[in-house]
């Protein structure tokens, strides 16, 4: 843990910066997955299977049989939850849904804008240590809602060649039928490219480890959009003497124990809480089964005692995390002074886990400090906007000279003509 009591604000830009990692020289090897998919297609993804996840999978799509048996595989409880959980997003999303509004900006000349969804998209899930099937949810509802006309999802197998039940089933509940047995960056390699199996898609959504980031990137260059760009987890949790200490500790660490390269960031103006919920991170981390990742990720995280919520808030601003949770007292004094964050989480009972699974908001996240530029993901994520416009030729002339002037002026002046030329 990084400790740091009323930090000089001169000090701030260093603080906020996210932890750099050694990362692998990975390009050339990207670009070499996305030869060999383009040349050896749905081959070249049962040769990768073997390569990176030891398993054998001569069919890459995931068979009848085994969509008919996920039923039986999930216990009933699991079931109830994923179908609640879907609900609450589904009712979120649903209501992301925005009527059309004719504008008529002078008279005559109407103008506005309908939504498309992008008919193709593709879901990555990664699989490994914890298979994020709530992430299925996610993303399969609002590109549902959006009404995406091709919706196909790509996992890693397990050594055995299958892939995690918890995933297809919630994939089967959200109406996807094309689940292919493929991770990593040929995943993504295969959904930009194609293959005799696998459609090729107009974006991509999902996370994953930094080989899949690094070929969404890449995948950029075939003119495949992507959601967002990644970076690990993080969440800043601001308190005040009101908050419960065991509370901020479980926050905390649920995002500590995503990965060894999360980060966590806790600011209060409370010694006593200061102290109190250092203490209730050490004692919870020691129960969790994913404590030595937690404990990774605790070790470049910032504790950070400060004077005031205002001055926690500015500090909040400037770092723009993926979550941020205030435990404060008065939580909505403080809600027009956001201006940089993900997803915000208010008052001691609002656990960011509520928000990664069921009560509706999205999880698909700016990290890395992206939330200064970028929107999580939402239903505007999976549709365009085309705009339309229609003008009478009262409208053409209320507008036209103003036109013929403006192109007029840029020297273009076929664009003065097709105005000129109707209303002569
Ligand atoms: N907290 C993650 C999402 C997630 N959590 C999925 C649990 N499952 C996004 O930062
Ligand atoms: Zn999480």
């Amino acid at each position: 843990m990084k400790i740091y009591r009323y930090p000089e604000r001169e000090t701030w830009p260093d603080l906020v910066k996210r932890p750099v990692f050694k990362r692998e020289e990975i390009s050339g090897l990207i670009e070499e997955i996305f030869a060999a998919v383009e040349k050896d297609g749905d081959h070249a993804l049962i040769q990768l299977n073997k390569k990176f996840d030891k398993a054998v999978t001569p069919e890459i799509a995931v068979s009848e049989v085994e969509w008919q048996n996920v039923e039986n595989e999930i216990p009933e409880a699991l079931k109830k939850a994923i179908r609640q959980a879907k609900e609450n997003i589904s009712k979120f999303h649903a209501a992301q849904i925005t009527e059309t509004e004719k504008i008529e900006t002078t008279k005559g000349v109407i103008c506005w804008r309908e939504n498309r969804a992008v008919e193709k998209v593709g879901i990555y899930i990664p699989g490994g240590t914890a298979p994020l099937f709530s992430t299925v949810l996610m993303l399969a509802v609002p590109a549902n809602l959006a009404g995406c006309k091709e919706i196909i999802l790509c996992t890693p197998p397990d050594s055995n060649g299958n892939i995690n039940p918890a995933i297809l089933f919630t994939a089967k509940l959200c109406g996807i039928t094309k689940i292919f047995k493929t991770g990593g960056a040929q995943a993504i390699a295969a959904m930009t490219l194609g293959t005799v199996s696998i459609p090729k898609v107009y974006k991509i959504f999902g996370p994953g480890n930094q080989f899949v980031v690094a070929a969404k990137e890449y995948a950029q260059r075939y003119g495949v959009a992507i959601d967002m760009p990644a970076g690990p987890s993080e969440v800043l949790v601001i308190a005040d003497s009101q908050a419960v200490p065991d509370f901020c500790a479980a926050d905390l660490l649920s995002q500590a124990e995503h990965g060894s390269d999360s980060q966590v960031v806790f600011i209060t103006t409370d010694l006593k809480i200061f102290t109190e919920t250092i203490e209730a991170v050490e004692k919870q981390v020691a129960k969790l089964p994913r404590n030595e990742m937690a404990r990774q990720a605790l070790d470049h995280s910032l504790f950070i005692l400060i004077n005031s919520v205002e001055e926690a808030l500015q500090f909040s601003n400037l770092y723009a995390p993926e979550h941020l949770i205030l435990a404060l007292e008065d939580f909505e004094k403080s809600i027009p002074v956001i201006v940089n964050a993900g997803s915000v989480f208010l008052g001691n009972y609002s656990c960011e886990s509520a928000g990664d699974y069921a009560s509706g908001t999205n999880h698909t996240l700016p990290t890395n400090a992206y939330a200064k530029n970028y929107s999580g993901v939402s239903l505007d994520s999976f549709v365009k906007k085309i705009t339309f416009q229609h003008l009478s030729r009262e409208g053409l002339k209320n507008i036209g000279k103003t036109i013929e002037i403006m192109a007029e002026a840029e020297g273009l002046i076929a664009h003065k003509n097709a105005v000129s030329i109707r209303l002569k």
